[in-house]
């Protein structure tokens, strides 16, 4: 069976229980459907045989999704080599083998976890982080409202005492959420931290939510605030954070591998949140994101709404983006 059946078939086998998620990938992705698979599609149309100037479209296309180059190249290396393997002449045929190679470069990975982490006894503390105005508060927003459906009891804490009015916004959630919420404005994010923490001990907090201000262009100064953000939680909540999310958003392309790879280097990142996915050309980016960044994309945002955050899943993102080839 070839690869497209076989998603077709996992797809359906999903319907039934994941839906929702399902259409969601289909509506958010459509911007990066319309673009990349209508090239590809175009392609497989203009060529009557694959030759050089094939693959050099090929080429083109794969990097203005935001796939990114090193993958791109890797890419069109086992592409070619298939090309020779199997006999490949015809453009239309290798459709499959196209789509069929970017799913192997997310799966081949063995960095995928893409479950959160979860504490055993006490809360979970998941630290969001991540470069000005890319989610990180919507996103806190959106997994709070997960947590709280699944019966939860969660925390939200304002570790961004920087930005003027960033505290409120976040209140704003919490309420909207029904979380508990800490937060005071003009204090040092460590200790406001500090306190928030010894509150969830106190009231029995199932899932802690700590918003960070993004100041990347100071990244002294933002390495040493983690630093004592992340001291703090441990010594509070030993083993913690259980999770260090960085955000992205999906419409920065290139920067926003270029942010992971920075973050990476000033604290611990255990996963990957891929915001407004559903606003952007630009989907390959998880592709790329996964072989050069190796960290796991957890989550993807898919809209602005409450229930726009989705566990990321490579089978639905896959299917979202090529469905219109199957
Ligand atoms: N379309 C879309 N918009 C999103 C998504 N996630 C966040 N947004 C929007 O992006 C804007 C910025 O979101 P915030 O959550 O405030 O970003 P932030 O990282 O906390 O920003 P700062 O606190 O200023 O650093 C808001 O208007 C959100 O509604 C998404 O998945 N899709
Ligand atoms: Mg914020």
């Amino acid at each position: 069976m070839g690869f497209f059946d076989k998603l077709k078939k996992i797809i359906k086998t999903k319907e039934k229980d994941e839906a929702e998620e399902i259409s969601k990938y289909d509506e958010g992705l459509k911007e990066t459907r319309k673009n990349f698979v209508n090239q590809l599609n175009i392609l497989g149309l203009k060529f009557k045989k694959i030759d050089e100037e094939y693959f050099e479209e090929l080429e083109n296309i794969l990097i203005m999704a935001d796939i990114g180059v090193n993958t791109v190249m890797e890419f069109m290396d086992r592409i070619r080599k298939r090309v020779k393997q199997e006999n490949i002449t015809n453009p239309q045929e290798l459709q499959e083998v196209i789509v069929d190679e970017l799913f192997i470069i997310y799966v081949d990975n063995d960095t995928i976890t893409d479950k959160i982490n979860i504490a055993s006894t006490g809360p979970t503390v998941i630290l969001m982080v991540g470069v000005n105005g890319v989610g990180k508060t919507t996103t806190i927003a959106k997994l709070a409202h997960k947590y709280q459906k699944e019966g939860k009891k969660v925390m939200m804490i304002a570790g961004d005492t920087f930005r003027a009015g960033a505290v409120d916004q976040l209140h704003v959630w919490a309420d909207r959420t029904n979380s508990l919420f800490y937060g005071k404005e003009n204090s040092d994010p460590a200790s406001v931290v500090y306190d928030g923490l010894k509150e969830a001990l106190d009231k029995n907090v199932d899932i802690v939510f700590i918003d960070t201000a993004g100041r990347l262009q100071n990244k002294v100064n933002l390495m040493q605030e983690l630093e004592k953000i992340n001291k703090v939680i441990g010594t509070i909540i030993p083993g913690a954070p259980h999770e260090t999310l960085l955000v992205i958003d999906a419409a920065t392309g290139q920067n926003g591998i270029m942010q992971a790879q920075a973050f990476k280097e000033i604290t611990n990142i255990t996963g990957l949140v891929l915001t407004k996915l559903d606003g952007t050309a630009k989907g390959g980016i998880v592709l790329a994101i996964k072989e050069e960044v190796k960290l796991p994309v957890k989550f993807v945002g898919l809209g602005e709404k409450m229930e726009d955050l989705i566990p990321f899943d490579i089978e639905d993102y896959i299917y979202g983006l090529f469905k219109d080839m199957m």
